[in-house]
């Protein structure tokens, strides 16, 4: 009853509900606390199978009759060691002296951050990664880690998938005890695209490192060590890994952009040393390190720096599996890699074919191929769940040295240039990417400042502005928020600062902040926040990873509240089932709790009645239930 007084109501259908409207509007309680959870899990499905899912409406469908993905099995008993048992035994520079002790080529597997965020707009579920976890732990135990969480991975948890990014971490870690996993954080900008006060960035990071984080790769998207400190001492002093992470633009090949010259590269490398790091990283997101240039780089970073180099990159160029050649004959200590059903294109290089490519030679990764193939082979099935996120990226493109896009980037990109009718103009949107970044001083490109170079981008080409006309210090232009932002300081100091001209023009005479942003911004009362929020969830007890999830983005996150009352735990539904809801005769098994299992069928669905009502017919564990949802369609 709740639902449908909430589904009936004109401000949900109007689609501007949120959770404070449902807090604002107490009548829809009257039958709250009757709706046990496989109701709510009945009433998604109803209404998923009635109006189908709003993120793959018009979407590629996938294969009709697809089974679901079946992980490998795995034989129960002792796992064996991996790096997670020295890093819990030893501590987190213990694991840094080993990786530079010893001679194999390390390897990360992307495949459940990176690898997805990269092909298919980030939307693997946990469900598809949960399954396979213990084939990992079991088979794959001598990978150096596997990342599995961060970047844009909990943001969109929250948003699109209707499900915890906490409880992901919580299932990975328990599932995969002995091989560490890694995250991605965006330094002051934690895992969202704004700075964050410095409490907040403390907080995020102790609880990643409760939950369940290993390795926190930490970058700043302009590169600035001074913005990544508050970050890392965080990571520091949680007892877990810091990779201090350097973001490779440019080309240290062309004398024409000395800006980022191999000596720049060193410079910040020896920064981020003294800074604390364990480990250097050297994060190529858009995947420009040629195997040339990354021979040299890597080789004075082991020369100049005493941690051992993580080197990630794109296969955007189709080139990438070259330059990780090289990075390893130049004495590379590990590499990421996704496993070959997820890798090439803009996401990571091919594992497999690393693994062999280096086979019977001194940097042989030990790693067996026939189970990376078994595992890869599941990936190919969950690939194949999810084909209304492929981009349709056809082949490598050499284009990427020009525009300089990360790999998680361009797709979404190229989607928002579709959704403003610029498809057919793409390689103009390509060419004024570039111009976008030299005008604002040849800059990082990489979450947050490249959406802020992509949203300048897509107004000039749909505009029809060139660079001297924005730069024109006569015409009067308005820009997006983010280019404002960005200009104030608001993400901090590129190297040298942004260029005066287009600072005047943006700002309008406005003085920018030079200093670190997280320096004026207040601390979050924390604790006040936790009752504030708790007020707002109708007095449900706080914990402190929802504290945390709510600070990160805190609409998104009453959102994902406001929708979990209603529609339950969702996650555990087949990722089929999921975005396309069920057929007349379907059955499929939701385990909604540890040994907690829904066998549901989905008997029939009734003709749209008189009030625009359909009713959805269901066995739940054997029970018939009857089920109404609106008919939107
Ligand atoms: C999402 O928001 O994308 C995932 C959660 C499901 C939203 C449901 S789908 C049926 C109903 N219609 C909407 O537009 N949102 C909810
Ligand atoms: C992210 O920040 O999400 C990235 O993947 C940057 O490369
Ligand atoms: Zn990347």
């Amino acid at each position: 009853a709740f639902v449908e007084n909430l589904l009936k109501h004109p401000t949900f259908l109007s689609n501007e509900y949120t959770t404070k409207f449902i807090d604002e509007t107490p009548e829809l309680f009257n039958f709250a606390k009757r709706q046990d959870r496989g109701t709510k899990v009945l009433t998604y499905i109803a209404d998923i199978s009635v109006n189908g899912h709003p993120e793959t409406e018009g979407r590629a469908e996938p294969k009709a009759g697809l089974k679901d993905p079946r992980p490998p099995k795995v034989e129960t008993g002792a796992l064996p060691y991996g790096t997670r048992n020295l890093l819990e035994q030893k501590g987190a520079q213990a694991v840094a002296d080993w990786m530079k002790a010893q001679r194999q080529l390390l390897l990360t597997d992307t495949t459940m951050r990176d690898g997805h965020q990269s092909l298919l707009a980030t939307r693997m579920r946990s469900i598809d990664m949960i399954r396979v976890a213990p084939a990992y732990a079991q088979s794959l135990s001598q990978l150096f880690s596997v990342e599995c969480w961060g970047g844009a991975t909990f943001d969109v948890a929250y948003r699109f998938l209707q499900e915890c990014p906490w409880q992901r971490l919580r299932d990975l870690r328990e599932a995969m005890p002995n091989v560490m996993t890694q995250m991605l954080l965006r330094a002051s900008n934690g895992v969202g695209y704004t700075n964050y006060p410095d409490n907040v960035v403390q907080a995020f990071v102790k609880q990643a490192a409760i939950t369940g984080v290993d390795v926190f790769r930490v970058f700043d998207s302009l590169n600035w060590v001074e913005n990544m400190r508050v970050a890392m001492d965080a990571v520091v002093e949680s007892g877990k890994i810091c990779e201090g992470t350097i973001c490779y633009t440019g080309d240290i090949m062309d004398p024409d952009r000395a800006k980022y010259d191999l000596k720049y590269y060193v410079g910040m490398a020896k920064d981020l040393e003294a800074a604390g790091a364990h480990i250097l990283g050297l994060k190529d997101m858009a995947g420009l390190l040629k195997p040339a240039a990354a021979r040299q780089l890597v080789k004075a970073l082991k020369e100049e720096v005493g941690l051992p180099v993580h080197f990630h990159t794109h296969d955007t160029s189709g080139i990438a599996g070259a330059t990780i050649l090289a990075a390893a004959d130049a004495g590379v200590d590990a590499v990421d890699a996704a496993m070959d059903a997820f890798s090439g294109g803009t996401s990571q290089p091919c594992l497999g074919s690393i693994v062999e490519g280096l086979r019977n030679t001194d940097r042989d990764t030990g790693l067996d191929i026939a189970k990376i193939r078994e595992i890869s082979d599941y990936w190919e099935q969950v690939r194949a769940q999810y084909a209304a996120f492929e981009s349709g990226l056809q082949a490598p493109a050499s284009e990427v040295y020009l525009h300089e896009m990360p790999g998680g980037q361009f797709t979404n990109l190229k989607a928002q240039a579709r959704s403003l009718g610029l498809e057919e103009r793409w390689h103009e949107v390509a060419q004024t990417y570039a111009d976008v970044n030299q005008m604002f001083g040849d800059i990082v490109k990489v979450t947050p400042s490249s959406k802020v170079v992509g949203d300048m981008a897509l107004m000039m080409v749909s505009q029809g502005l060139s660079r001297e006309e924005v730069e024109d210090p006569q015409t009067d232009l308005s820009f997006p928020d983010s280019v404002v932002d960005m200009l104030r300081g608001n993400l901090g100091q590129p190297p040298g600062g942004f260029p005066a001209g287009i600072v005047d023009k943006v700002l309008k005479g406005e003085k920018p902040n030079l200093e670190r942003p997280g320096k004026h911004l207040e601390p979050v009362d924390l604790e006040a926040t936790r009752a504030e929020l708790s007020q707002q969830l109708e007095g449900k007890a706080v914990d402190d990873e929802d504290l945390n999830g709510y600070l990160m983005y805190p609409k998104v996150f009453l959102d994902y509240m406001g929708r979990h009352r209603q529609y339950g735990p969702v996650r555990s539904l087949p990722t089929r089932a999921f975005f396309y809801g069920m057929e007349p005769g379907e059955e499929i098994s939701a385990e909604i709790d540890p040994g907690k299992t829904l066998e549901i069928r989905l008997q029939a669905i009734g003709e749209t009645d008189e009030n625009g009502e359909v009713k959805v017919f269901f066995e739940l564990n054997g029970q018939p239930r009857v089920i109404r949802v609106p008919n939107r369609l």
